[in-house]
C-alpha cells in the first residue's frame, strides 16, 4: 500500500495540474489570453502518480496534450504560463509555446505536435543514460492514437532489444482527435502490443492514482535496475475534447461523457484520501490553498511579462560553434 506521504504528494501534483488547467481555460474564455489549447483535464492521475517515483534527473517526453505531464513533473508554473502565453519570460522565451515547451531543469526534455513524434526521442534519452551509466529513467507519454504510428512500433522494438531504461505510458482516453479509438484499431487492449516486442505490457485504471502508482513503480524499478522497458496502458478520459473551445464533442456519447465526468479523478481521490484517513479535510484544504496561491502568482507573473522583442526571433536558434 502507498504511504500517506506519497498519496499526499500524488494529490498535490494532480491538484497543481488541475488548478492550472482550470485557470488557463478561464483566461481563454475571458479573452485575456489567446492560445490554441489542448487540455489534460481528466488525465491528471497518470503523471501525478508516475512523477512521485522520479527526480529532476529523470526524463519525460510528451506531446501537445502534455501540460499535466509537465506540471506533475515539477515545472515552475510562472515560466510555464509565460511560455504558453507567448511572453519573453517563458521557460523557452516564447519560442516553444504549449506545443513545444521543454524544461530540462526538471527533466521535461521533449514535446511535440507530431503524434508519436517524441517516442523515439525517449529512446535517445534512455540510451544516453545507459551509455553514461546513470540510473536515470525516461518516461515516454503519448496517446492511444499514437500507438498506430510507425515510430511507436519501431521505438518499442529498439527499446526492448537494447534493454533501454524507458517506460512507455499510453494515456488511453478513448479518442484520437474526433474519432473513437476502436474505429482506428482492431486490438481491444493496447497493452498487448507489448507482446510483439518482448516487453511487459500492463493495462491499469489511470484514473486510480494508487493503482497507477503500483504499476508505474514496478516499471520504473525495472527500468532503473537495467531490466528494460515496459508498456503501460493507462485508461482515462479527455474531459475537454481535442482542442479546447474548438471541439463541440458531439461525437462523444452523452452518457459515456457524463459517467466519466462524474468519476472525475481529482475530487474522487480527494474523497478517498479523507475517507481512508490518509489526510484530514483541513490538511487537504491547506494543500489546495498553497497550490492555488502558486497558480495565481504564476499567472500574475506571466500576464505582467512583456512579449518578446521581434529582433529576438533569431537568438537561441543556432548554437555558436567555435572552430577548434
Ligand atoms: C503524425 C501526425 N499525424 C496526424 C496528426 C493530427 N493529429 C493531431 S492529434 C491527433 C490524435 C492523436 O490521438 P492520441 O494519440 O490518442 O492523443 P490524444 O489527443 O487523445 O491525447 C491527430 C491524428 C499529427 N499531429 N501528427
Ligand atoms: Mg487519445
Amino acid at each position: 500500500v502507498t504511504s500517506n506521504q506519497t498519496r499526499a504528494d500524488i494529490y498535490r501534483r494532480m491538484y497543481r495540474a488541475f488548478a492550472s488547467d482550470e485557470t488557463i481555460r478561464k483566461l481563454i474564455m475571458a479573452g485575456t489570453v489567446s492560445v490554441i489549447y489542448y487540455s489534460g483535464r481528466g488525465q491528471e492521475a497518470i503523471p501525478a502518480a508516475v512523477s512521485t517515483l522520479l527526480t529532476d534527473d529523470d526524463y519525460i517526453t510528451t506531446n501537445y496534450r502534455g501540460i499535466h505531464d509537465i506540471i506533475a513533473k515539477g515545472a515552475s508554473l510562472g515560466e510555464l504560463f509565460a511560455e504558453i502565453f507567448g511572453r519573453a519570460t517563458g521557460v523557452n522565451k516564447a519560442k516553444g509555446g504549449l506545443l513545444h515547451v521543454v524544461d530540462p531543469r526538471v527533466g521535461v526534455m521533449a514535446n511535440s505536435a507530431i503524434v508519436a513524434g517524441t517516442v523515439p526521442i525517449a529512446n535517445g534519452l534512455a540510451l544516453w543514460s545507459s551509455m553514461t551509466e546513470s540510473d536515470a529513467v525516461t518516461i515516454s507519454y503519448f496517446g492511444d492514437g499514437s500507438t498506430n504510428i510507425g515510430a511507436f512500433h519501431e521505438s518499442l522494438n529498439m527499446a526492448a532489444v537494447w534493454d533501454l531504461p524507458v517506460v512507455f505510458v499510453c494515456q488511453n482516453n478513448g479518442y484520437g482527435q474526433y474519432i473513437p479509438r476502436m474505429q482506428t484499431m482492431r486490438v481491444e487492449e493496447i497493452a498487448t502490443r507489448a507482446d510483439s516486442y518482448g516487453m511487459p505490457g500492463v493495462r491499469v485504471d489511470g484514473n486510480d492514482p494508487d493503482a497507477m502508482y503500483e504499476v508505474a513503480k514496478a516499471a520504473v524499478d525495472r527500468a532503473r535496475a537495467g531490466q528494460g522497458p515496459t508498456l503501460i496502458e493507462a485508461m482515462t478520459y479527455r474531459f475537454m475534447g481535442h482542442n479546447f473551445g474548438m471541439d463541440r464533442m458531439e461525437y462523444m456519447p452523452k452518457d459515456e461523457y457524463q459517467a466519466a465526468v462524474a468519476a472525475d479523478p481529482v475530487p474522487a481521490y480527494r474523497r478517498r484520501l479523507i475517507e481512508e484517513g490518509a489526510l484530514s479535510e483541513a490538511e487537504i484544504a491547506e494543500l489546495e490553498a498553497q497550490v492555488e496561491r502558486e497558480v495565481s502568482e504564476g499567472i500574475e507573473f506571466a500576464l505582467a511579462s512583456p512579449y518578446p522583442d521581434p529582433t529576438d526571433v533569431v537568438s537561441d536558434v543556432y548554437a555558436e560553434v567555435v572552430p577548434a
